[in-house]
């Protein structure tokens, strides 16, 4: 019998949210699956072992920053896909960092790119574009060909990765994508980041082992989707018959005041008695606005997104809760909120 061979595929950025979804995405869908993983003075690993997945993927340790690492990573798996998630992710954190943002989440795209054209100029290439492109002061619907007006250093490198992107496609007939994925969140969202700082908070209060919850700026926008789908959206970029760039969201905009409503409704309590604004949480430039409008991806893709805002939230509050009422009960598993206790003492440079 003809032996059929699994397709391959490298994700940087496996330890991340959207880096152990795709993983579950893809071994669900047959995939050998190799993750790029950097070593931390504490493994990192937790959301594999949340997924039920850690056992089944091939680990290849591999810097952003380690040319090196990438071109051996490549050689080592051999991949038909590569879907670059690996990021200093964090808008916060990049006016803190601007030029470690530059070099890992920027130019470590043309390192894979490189190392492609070299190696295999076959290889598929997904870059992880965002949002953050278009920056503050577009009041309108995000598409594809909008104006980008990057807002933060994190956004300045992203729009180096974006579009050396597209300079290799046209340049060499590379099979390489952008997908402009709009914000996306989920129960393994990194605490830093305001939905499930909430969402975590939210959890704390409702067990009496948090007093209040303390947020930047409450009237930001944002489109706020449901990560595990998302990632599907970056696996459909790669099967389409032409490399092409797409816009994923879902076409509405809620407040950070919003969400905080909403997830405090989950569990039955006023949020006006709980919620504190501090400006060491406010940003220096802020994007105070974003909407994008996934019609082509629903288009060429047949992709769109199915869980709504009040679900999402939900999702969340309920997971977060689910967690702390069992490590409550002295139950021990992969979980990073009792290791992030607060943000109390971290100073904020760009403020
Ligand atoms: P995330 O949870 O912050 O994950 C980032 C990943 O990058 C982690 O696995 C992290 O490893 C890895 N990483 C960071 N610096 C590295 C380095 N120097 N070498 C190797 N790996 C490194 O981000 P995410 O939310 O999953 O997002 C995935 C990608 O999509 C990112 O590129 C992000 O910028 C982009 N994006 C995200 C959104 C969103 O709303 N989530 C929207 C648009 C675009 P450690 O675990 O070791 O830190
Ligand atoms: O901020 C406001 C904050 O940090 C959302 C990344 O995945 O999505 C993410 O970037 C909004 C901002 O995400 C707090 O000022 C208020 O307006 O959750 P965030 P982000 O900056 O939108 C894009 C698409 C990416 O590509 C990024 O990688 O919420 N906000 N109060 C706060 N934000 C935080 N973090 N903490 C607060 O206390």
């Amino acid at each position: 019998m003809k032996k059929i061979n699994k397709k391959k595929t490298l994700i940087t950025g496996i330890t991340g949210q959207d880096g152990a979804y795709l993983a579950k995405f893809l071994l669900d869908k047959g995939y050998e699956v190799y993750g790029g993983y950097r070593r931390l003075s504490t493994p990192n690993f937790w959301r594999l072992q949340y997924l039920g997945i850690f056992e089944k993927i091939k680990l290849i340790p591999m810097d952003l920053i380690d040319i090196n690492s990438i071109y051996e990573a490549i050689k080592i798996s051999q991949p038909d896909e590569i879907y670059h998630l690996g990021a200093q992710s964090f808008v916060g954190a990049s006016f803190d960092v601007p030029q470690a943002t530059a070099e890992i989440t920027g130019l470590a795209t043309t390192a894979f790119l490189e190392t492609i054209r070299h190696i295999n100029s076959k290889i598929k290439f997904y870059q992880a574009s965002t949002s953050e492109l278009y920056g503050d002061g577009a009041y309108s619907m995000l598409r594809e060909n909008s104006p980008f007006r990057p807002s933060s250093p994190y956004a300045v490198a992203k729009l180096y990765a974006y579009w050396i992107t597209r300079v290799y496609r046209e340049a060499y007939g590379i099979f390489a994508v952008n997908g402009i994925l709009f914000n996306h969140e989920s129960p393994l969202r990194g605490l830093e980041f305001v939905t499930r700082k909430i969402s975590n908070a939210v959890a704390k209060i409702y067990l009496g082992l948090e007093k209040e919850l303390v947020l930047g700026n409450l009237d930001a926008k944002r489109d706020w989707g449901y990560a595990p789908e998302y990632v599907e959206s970056m696996w459909l970029m790669l099967q389409q018959p032409e490399p092409d760039d797409f816009v994923i969201a879902t076409n509405e905009t809620h407040s950070v005041k919003e969400f905080v409503k909403e997830a405090f409704k989950c569990v039955s309590l006023n949020f006006q008695k709980y919620i504190k604004t501090n400006p060491r949480f406010k940003r220096k430039f802020e994007v105070n606005f974003l909407l994008g409008d996934y019609s082509k991806a629903k288009k060429r893709l047949n992709w769109e997104p199915k869980t709504k805002f009040s679900d999402l939230v939900k999702i969340m509050v309920n997971e977060d809760l689910n967690r702390w009422k069992k490590w409550q009960d002295g139950e021990r598993f992969a979980f990073d909120a009792p290791f992030y206790p607060s943000e109390k003492n971290i100073i904020n440079r760009s403020l």
